[in-house]
């Protein structure tokens, strides 16, 4: 009997894990929102069932309304995707507890990397290099904390360990504001996470993001698909992804490659995942772990030819499969680009009737989107609406095939990035590989 998974997501990553289930014959249940009637991946899928109304608090969010829909189905396991419930160890322990497979890590792990400074913790257990701070109890006393933020140096930044993905962090340049934005980010964070443990980091200034690609079984296989460079983001927003990440310390990354897997074995993760890091001046810097699909997935799929959700299901119902470094063949260039419903300028969203579109085409070029003339973009959802992917033997002939992809999409009766993605593309900057993170908000808007 083949098994039944219930995605538990929307828009394009829903229809990637609905392609994917039907490559391995597994039966699908689509559930949605009132206000995602029209979603592309409902008419593909086996079963669909409505889990609430349009507010994603009361849909995607709604965890008993989505385990109702998996007892309803009779479905085996429960396909997170990225954003909503993916990185909710609530969730995922609720799953397990009601007898569904959680395709992710285990809930433990979950949230054991959920928690910032337990994932720094792991980390260095393994050997991955951290940003030199502090992640004990922070001191009362005013005296103690000025001493452990001078011994660190300034500038520091002070993070939520409930945090991450940029929500509750603070930069602090001087002594005289210390206290004060400690208490500020600890108020913050008890609102955001009802947590308030603090812990503080050396600030990096011009950083690149690179992050590392993981898949393990949870039983001593471990394998990594590389690296990828996403240092072009806006408001912690990425915007444009590649993989390989290029001009990075050949022997820093065999080392911190290496560590990454270590991690994996020691920890039993099984599932993918991804290990965010800073790199500036030759040096990785682990910041966290990401233990869900991400959205630039396709970007270490295309250099590498392994399909990275195909293994997130086979991993999670004990499907037969290798986990083999030396099959893994690194070959080319990939970036993507993320299509948002947004003014280019403003940033502002953008949604609605979507009244004409052509997807752009040929060889090494990916969409990923669940789009389609007439397609309503609604206002309740993150504004990303396609992702187009190229793929190339260099990064430069990568750069021209994705303006030539821009030229052929269009999506007209909404705005969208597009716009900004052609400027991006030509940008000297860009092409010269030489931005960080803080190039988009800064250097380049200010132009
Ligand atoms: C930092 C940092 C500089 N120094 N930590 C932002 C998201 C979260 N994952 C961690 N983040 C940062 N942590 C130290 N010690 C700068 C950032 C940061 C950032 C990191 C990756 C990608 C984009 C970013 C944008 C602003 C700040």
């Amino acid at each position: 009997m083949s098994k039944k998974i219930l995605i538990a997501n929307r828009g394009e990553i829903a229809l990637r894990a609905l392609r994917a289930c039907k490559e391995l014959d597994l039966k699908t249940v689509a559930i949605y929102s009132s206000g995602d009637k029209e979603l592309k991946h409902l008419r593909l899928a086996d079963e669909t069932v409505c889990i609430g109304p349009a507010n994603p608090l009361e849909s995607y969010l709604n965890i008993p309304s989505i385990l109702s829909a998996a007892e309803l189905t009779q479905a085996d396991a429960i396909y997170p995707g990225y954003g909503f419930l993916a990185e909710d160890a609530d969730f995922a322990e609720r799953c397990e507890a009601s007898g569904f497979i959680f395709i992710g890590p285990s809930s433990t792990v979950v949230r054991q990397m959920g928690d910032k400074i337990t994932a720094k913790e792991l980390a260095e257990k393994s050997s991955i290099p951290t940003v030199p701070g502090y992640k004990g109890k922070i001191p009362q006393d005013e005296t103690e904390v000025k001493k452990i933020a001078s011994k660190i140096g300034y500038p520091i930044i002070i993070k939520a360990s409930a945090g991450g993905g940029g929500r509750g962090m603070r930069v602090v340049t001087q002594e005289d504001e210390l206290i004060s934005s400690i208490q500020l980010t600890q108020q913050e964070a008890k609102n955001a996470f009802g947590n308030d443990t603090l812990y503080f980091e050396k600030f990096i200034k011009n950083p690149r993001h690179i992050e590392i690609q993981i898949v393990a079984d949870g039983n001593g296989n471990a394998i990594h698909l590389g690296t990828r460079d996403c240092s072009m983001q806006r408001r912690h927003q990425k915007i444009i992804e590649e993989a390989p990440a290029l001009n990075i310390n050949a022997e820093s990354l065999d080392k911190i490659l290496k560590a990454c897997l270590d991690l994996c074995i020691d920890i039993e993760y099984s599932g993918v995942g991804t290990l965010e890091f800073l790199y500036e001046e030759n040096e990785f810097y682990f910041i966290e772990m990401n233990t869900r699909i991400q959205v630039e997935h396709p970007v270490s799929e295309m250099i590498t030819g392994f399909d990275i959700v195909k293994a997130q299901l086979k991993i999670a119902l004990g499907m037969n499969m290798t986990l083999d470094q030396k099959e893994i063949v690194f070959r080319g260039h990939a970036i993507e680009c993320r299509i948002n419903a947004e003014d280019p300028e403003t940033f502002i969203p953008s949604p609605g009737t979507i009244e004409k579109m052509h997807p752009p085409g040929g060889f090494g070029v990916r969409f990923d989107s669940h789009i389609y003339s007439g397609y309503v973009v609604p206002p309740y959802y993150d504004s990303m609406i396609a992702k187009i992917i190229t793929t190339a033997n260099t990064r430069e002939s990568c750069i021209k095939r994705m303006l030539s992809a821009l030229d052929e999409f269009f999506a007209i009766g909404i705005k969208t990035n597009h716009s900004l993605h052609q400027k991006l593309l030509q940008d000297q900057t860009f092409c010269e590989n030489k931005h960080d993170i803080n190039y988009l908000e800064g250097a380049f808007l200010k132009k």
